[in-house]
């Protein structure tokens, strides 16, 4: 059987945080939950990276936008890895394969009228790449992130998304699965669905960083649909080689935060059936890792000392505990705090203290007391419990991963650590390894204790990428062990067990916690910018040419006589002889500079300016001075004596 899941490709933004994990963390536990029952998984992710955004930001810098883009991109495969995401595929909407699908599919609905040549007007929001019409507008700004927009007026290209809207409330009505869970329905068919769709603008022409359209290379498409695209392109759908698409599509699942199951529940579908597609089988719109009651966001400065960067909790904590917490902690569906309490807790607890202490428990008393794994011994009612457990828990586990839920699943899981651990406390093997003559009932004990170990490693292997494995091998068991191994009785006697390093040491979590606030605090201050650095990042101004640059002319004056004007405090009234030319100059300067220092001064002028009246004072010029971050001024004057008339360049 073959699976097909996605997560969103990514915006390469560079600021990641934890909450970015969420998704594909989960996509991956999912994906290798699947591969474990020995289905053909093929898990893809990637990289979002067209658009006005990255556009802006490379002009910004003065680089070309991949030049800007490629290194986020680096730097997410890197957490990617990191993390152990196990996809198979990561595509980039600047693969040139990918491209190439965009036009294809542009042109085909160009060709069959789904596309169509109008004028756009509307409101749209640079960050999100998103287009509202006014009634969508929350006072004015935009719904998804409460940031301002900008009208636009311009030709476009349009989707007929409108004709699609009863196919769309039809196939959520035939297929419940379709999209889940089931409050993301109500909400796109009030908000969106219910009354009726407007068509889609589907192409740019203000926007360069994107793919051109096959039949009017002045436009770009709309990155909403380049990016939704990625799904069909990373199967090489419309390519010679069109085998994986012939191989995986439909998705089995695409997996997403809830501000975008807009685009994937609403915008997709009608994409695919005028594609003549089948539809994904199931979207799922998770809830966000919030801090303070607000969604952890790359562009919001939370002020708070919670560390969210992912590379840096992987330092401290290792990929399984980031992996642990993120996929048990947040009920799925629903939005949850994010704090370094609760992760430091729920690490400690779960990891530390119950899984570590089951497993270092059981192999240092097998250590002592065989050497070796023991034979399996008679069972008493307080073995036959938690053998049954053991062998119910794969159904539990399988049961709520069909419904994706993660943290029921690790819930099933942990309830047979506890039970383990209890059964330990029961059965008191370090009592009987006091009596030769329970010798027999340690081995069976131990034998037990060491078969649901070896079978909660076998199950934690979709959610932890590293313990599983070294507490398998540690019994010399194949860690690459499937899902089928899971049936109490397949250890055997007489295996040899290896004494592992502790896990998941325990963390004292105020001492800890103490240690991460001062890391963040530490760490905001370093990255911060100076107040001047922040200046000169606003100050940054388009290029201009040199004949452009020309057209200012610049000359030494000297200030002959000065006055304050009156009224104000900021400004003085210069008298600047320039040459053989004397003019009046008001310049902002007075909180610096007293009258009686400026006379004498040499400066520089700004002489081709429009003539301007300040507080009713003449102003034929403008003197220069260079401003700190904290809005100080200093005269700019020539370094070395220089008659006053003389040219500055
Ligand atoms: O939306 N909590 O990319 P993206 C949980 N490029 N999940 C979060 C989160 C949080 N605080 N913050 C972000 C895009 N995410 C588009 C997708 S797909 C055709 C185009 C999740 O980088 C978010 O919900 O903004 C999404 O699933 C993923 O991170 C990528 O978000």
């Amino acid at each position: 059987m073959k699976y097909y899941i996605t997560t969103p490709i990514y915006y390469p933004s560079g600021k990641w945080h934890i909450g970015h994990c969420y998704t594909t963390i989960i996509c991956d536990a999912i994906a290798r939950f699947h591969r474990m029952k020995g289905e053909d998984v093929f898990f893809t992710t990637g990289t979002d990276e067209h658009g006005q955004k990255v556009e802006k930001e490379a002009a910004k810098r003065g680089v070309t936008p991949l030049a800007f883009i490629t290194p986020l991109v680096d730097e997410i495969k890197e957490m990617w890895s990191l993390l152990d995401v196990s996809y198979d595929r990561f595509i980039r909407t600047t693969d040139p394969a990918h491209a190439e699908c965009v036009q294809k599919i542009y042109q085909k609905l160009y060709d069959s009228g789904d596309i169509y040549k109008s004028e756009y007007e509307g409101y749209y929001c640079v960050p999100c790449e998103s287009m509202w019409t006014e009634a969508q507008l929350v006072n004015g700004k935009c719904p998804d992130c409460g940031r301002a927009v900008e009208r636009r007026k311009e030709e476009s290209y349009f989707f007929r998304l409108s004709k699609y809207a009863p196919k769309i409330l039809k196939h959520y009505g035939d297929n419940p699965e379709f999209l889940q869970p089931k409050s993301r329905v109500n909400e796109m068919v009030n908000n969106f669905l219910k009354e009726g769709l407007q068509d889609l603008s589907v192409s740019r022409t203000n926007v360069k960083w994107g793919v051109p359209l096959p039949f009017d290379e002045r436009h770009t498409a709309y990155v909403w649909v380049d990016a939704l695209i990625n799904y069909l392109s990373v199967l090489g759908y419309l390519s010679a080689d069109d085998s994986l698409f012939k191989k995986y599509w439909s998705a089995n699942l695409h997996l997403m935060g809830k501000e975008i199951v807009r685009f994937h529940a609403i915008i997709w579908p009608a994409i695919l059936m005028a594609l003549g597609l089948p539809l994904p089988e199931r979207n799922y719109g998770h809830g966000w890792l919030l801090i303070g009651g607000e969604k952890l966001s790359k562009s919001k400065e939370t002020g708070s000392e919670e560390l969210t960067d992912p590379y840096e909790l992987v330092k401290r904590y290792g990929a399984d505990a980031v992996r642990y917490f993120l996929l048990r902690e947040i009920p799925f569906g629903s939005d949850g705090e994010y704090t370094n309490e609760r992760f430091l807790l729920r690490v400690n607890a779960d990891l530390a203290n119950d899984f570590g202490n089951l497993v270092s428990r059981t192999e240092a008393m097998i250590l002592q007391n065989f050497g070796c794994v023991p034979q399996r011994g008679k069972e008493e009612a307080v073995d036959k419990e938690l053998i049954a457990l053991a062998n119910g828990t794969f159904a539990k586990v399988e049961s709520a991963m069909e419904k994706l839920n993660a943290p029921d699943a690790l819930s099933a899981i942990f309830a047979l650590v506890s039970r383990a651990n209890k059964y330990i406390d029961e059965t008191t093997p370090w009592a009987l390894a006091k009596d030769p003559a329970k010798k027999d009932r340690l081995g069976a004990v131990l034998y037990n204790l060491a078969e649901v170990v070896r079978m909660t490693a076998i199950l934690l292997k979709p959610f932890l990428t590293k313990a599983p494995a070294l507490v398998l091998k540690s019994l010399s068991q194949d860690e690459n062990a499937g899902f089928e191994a899971l049936q109490f009785g397949g250890l055997k006697g007489g295996e040899k067990v290896e004494k592992l390093e502790p896990l998941f040491p325990r963390i004292d979590v105020k001492k800890e916690m103490q240690a991460v606030a001062e890391f963040v605090r530490a760490n905001r201050k370093k990255s911060e910018p100076k107040k001047t650095e922040k200046k000169q990042e606003t100050m940054k101004k388009e290029l201009i040419t040199i004949d452009e640059f020309d057209k200012v002319e610049i000359r030494v004056g000297e200030v002959v006589a000065c006055e304050k004007v009156a009224k104000s405090e900021k400004l003085l009234h210069e008298t600047v002889r320039i040459g053989g030319e004397v003019r009046s100059v008001v310049s902002g300067i007075g909180k610096f500079y007293t009258p009686e220092e400026m006379v004498g001064k040499k400066v520089v002028v700004v002489t081709n300016l429009k003539p301007a009246k300040l507080c009713g004072v003449l102003s034929e010029g403008m003197i220069l001075c260079a401003e700190d971050g904290e809005g100080n001024l200093s005269l700019v004057s020539p370094e070395k004596l220089m008659e006053s008339g003389g040219s500055v360049r």
